[in-house]
């Protein structure tokens, strides 16, 4: 068996601080890395993209289940646009890309949008 070797203590970042008796104290500082920016995947209404195709979608590409998905639907037919969810860059923008093939291989003209949260 290979000897394992222990995994070295994450390095000390800025200055070491002197604590004024001849001692150096190293203080630990927490990283500063900022979350991601978010996005929210956005559908908009039209008159013509069949009810049950954009429940399809929902469900299909925004792990919605049936009630919510229509729930979802219901408010961009009625207030013009939707959130289906907010994810990262990448992911936001694949997921507007599938939707808009779906929807071109259906012939429907629903639109999707991402914007930054
Ligand atoms: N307004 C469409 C209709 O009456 C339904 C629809 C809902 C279309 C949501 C697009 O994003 C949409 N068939």
């Amino acid at each position: 068996m290979p000897e394992e070797k222990p995994i070295p203590p994450e390095p000390l970042k800025g200055p070491t601080p002197d604590d004024g008796q001849g001692a150096v104290v190293a203080e630990r500082q927490a990283a500063k890395t900022e979350p991601p920016r978010m996005y929210q995947v956005v559908l908009l209404n039209d008159d013509y993209t069949p009810m049950e195709f954009v429940v399809m979608v929902l469900q299909e590409y925004f792990q919605r289940d049936l009630e919510t998905a229509t729930q979802i639907m219901l408010k961009v037919h009625k207030e013009g646009r939707g959130v289906c969810g907010v994810y990262t860059k990448d992911v936001a923008a694949t997921k507007v890309e599938l939707v808009l093939a779906a929807a071109r291989r259906g012939g429907h003209p629903l639109q999707c949008i991402m914007e930054a949260a």
